[in-house]
């Protein structure tokens, strides 16, 4: 066989390639095989930051040291705080799905800088082996919340620099993705697919993309910074060198809620894929959230000071902020409407993804709602710091964010692996997933409106009920997740085989190409036409 005949003969997980075994994978420049190099380290990352949680859910299981003491109950919220956001929510869609198929679905072969791109996963991992570090090595893992707020970022006699230092190596790697998936999405499509032809999860890595270009390097030269308060004391932040901690606030959250948007975006994009295949329908307002997707993406720069409200910015600063973050609601509530006007007699074909994609428009409302709750002066003075917000964040990270995940692994799998999983266990996971989440995060909202604080290990008698609870939920939320975890690594394996190109009737380029798709996606590049979501005939 020709060259170029085996590359379009032969399945991306079959390619034999200069290296064997799983040096073939470590050092593949494949789009796809790196998009699951990134899978399978979030599936071990994510366990270890769930089990964190569970164990701080059990510790508040009643009041008083019931697993753990104080110190251990900081060391975990930081460690859990890190994982899950910089390890999991932050590259999370675009790293995995993103890579995936991003070029198959523009109609290209990879991504316009493989070698980049493996680079960036290489980064990830350094990354991630210096921040574990920081749990072995000096006076004990770090205990400052995934936040790393002056001045006590540097104060505590806690091993920080590298946790600080481990962040700061994902950034570069987050830089890097973005960079390579701008240059692809501007360079790299089909003939034909203009603009307003492209599909909306292209369309929601595109604005991703650029704001981890522009928003990541502010928070890499800020956490640089804390390593050159640490060691060289140079009075950035510490007050006691005439330096300002609240200035060390500013420059985390300009970074840092743009961040929130890297996480939910490519979420919103899985939903908008997934929600008219199911329907059967062309999605309602295609325009409207490809535009709403680029005003969240630069409304979302002007808004960090919601994080700030009770450190004491003027008055006009604290409207200012609390009017802007009201605007951001906008885009988000159009997106809902489209979503659910796609749905609108549509013959609604209730498979597992579909589960997903309408139970994430559910708890999506509910973390948005809230956030207008966060975003009011007067209500979020009284919420701030409480378990009103990490309610409100795992709505919106967990329940968007992740459920989105969860839709299109479950969508995109048979893609994937050229493999099934068995539907009935899915669901069976998908609704002992759905009641443990709520179960465990809805009265963290009313703990927090009672005025139960966050990053605490103990708590008054009075949030003992609540508790239980949340509690008793994070163990049906974690049954559920083996449940789920279980069946599609299980179905990796030994799933059904299936060659079907289409199985559920998309209209994107993925579900034209072989599965599981060959080498180079394409044997010829295809010329667009008709817009993305066409379902007409
Ligand atoms: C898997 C089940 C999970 C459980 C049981 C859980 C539970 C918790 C608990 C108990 C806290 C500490 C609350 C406090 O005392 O302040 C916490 C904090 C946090 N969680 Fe989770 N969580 C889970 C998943 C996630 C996910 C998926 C994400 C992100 C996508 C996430 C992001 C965070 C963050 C950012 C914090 C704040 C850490 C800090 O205060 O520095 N969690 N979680
Ligand atoms: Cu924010």
């Amino acid at each position: 066989m020709s060259e170029a005949n085996y590359a379009h003969n032969v399945s991306y997980l079959d390619y034999k390639g200069q290296y064997k075994g799983l040096l073939g994978w470590i050092f593949s420049t494949d789009h796809k095989r790196i998009g699951l190099l990134y899978l399978y380290t979030m599936l071990a990352f994510f366990s270890v930051g769930a089990i964190l949680g569970l164990l701080m859910k059990t510790e508040l299981i009643a009041p008083g040291n019931t697993l753990m003491g104080p110190q251990t109950y900081n060391a975990f919220f930081t460690l859990h705080g890190i994982i899950m956001i910089f390890v999991i929510v932050v590259p999370g869609l675009p790293a995995v799905f993103g890579n995936f198929f991003l070029p198959i679905m523009i109609g290209a072969k990879d991504v316009a800088f493989p070698r980049l791109n493996l680079l960036s996963w290489w980064l990830y991992v350094l990354g991630i082996l210096i921040v574990l570090t920081s749990q072995f090595l000096g006076d004990g893992p770090p205990d400052t919340g995934w936040t790393f707020y002056a001045p006590y970022s540097f104060r505590t006699p806690a091993n920080v620099l590298p946790a600080v230092f481990g962040a700061f190596v994902m950034g570069f790697s987050s830089i890097l993705t973005g960079i390579n998936f701008v240059v692809t999405i501007h360079r790299m499509r089909a003939p034909g697919m203009t603009w307003f032809k492209m599909p909306l999860f292209p369309w929601t890595l595109y604005g991703t993309a650029w704001i981890q270009i522009l928003a990541t390097p502010v928070i890499g030269i800020t956490l640089l910074l804390i390593v050159a308060e640490r060691i060289l004391g140079i009075g950035i932040f510490d007050p006691a060198l005439g330096g300002d901690p609240i200035l060390y606030q500013h420059l985390f959250w300009i970074y840092s809620h743009p961040a929130v948007y890297i996480m939910i975006l490519p979420g919103m994009g899985v939903i908008s894929e997934v929600i008219p295949v199911f329907s059967r329908k062309t999605i309602f307002g295609y325009k409207a959230i490809v535009l709403s997707t680029m005003a969240i993406a630069f409304v979302g720069y002007f808004v960090w000071g919601h994080h700030m409200f009770t450190s004491g910015m003027s008055g006009r600063a604290l409207y200012t902020f609390s009017f802007l973050t009201f605007l951001v609601a906008i885009p988000s509530a159009i997106k809902v409407f489209n979503w659910v006007s796609t749905m609108h007699k549509g013959s609604l074909d209730m498979q597992t993804p579909f589960y997903w994609a309408v139970s994430f428009i559910f708890v999506f409302m509910i973390g948005g709602l809230t956030g207008l709750v966060l975003g009011s002066l007067a209500t979020n003075v009284h919420v701030h710091d409480t378990h009103f917000v990490v309610a409100h964040f795992h709505y919106i990270v967990f329940g968007g964010t992740g459920f989105a995940f969860m839709a299109a692994i479950h969508y995109w799998f048979p893609k994937m692996f050229g493999r099934m999983y068995d539907l009935g266990w899915a669901n069976l996971g998908w609704g002992i997933f759905f009641i443990g989440f709520n179960t465990l995060y809805l009265p963290m909202f009313f703990l927090g409106i009672q005025g139960m604080p966050r990053r605490y290990y103990d708590y008054l008698p009075d949030f003992h009920g609540g508790n239980i609870i949340s509690s008793l939920g994070a163990w049906v939320m974690i049954s559920g997740i083996v449940i789920i975890f279980a069946n599609l690594i299980r179905s990796a394996r030994y799933g059904q085989k299936t060659t079907e190109k289409n199985p559920w009737g998309g209209k994107t380029l993925e579900w034209q190409v072989d599965t599981p798709p060959t080498l180079e996606n394409f044997e010829e590049i295809p010329v667009i036409e008709k817009g993305p979501y066409d379902f007409e005939d």
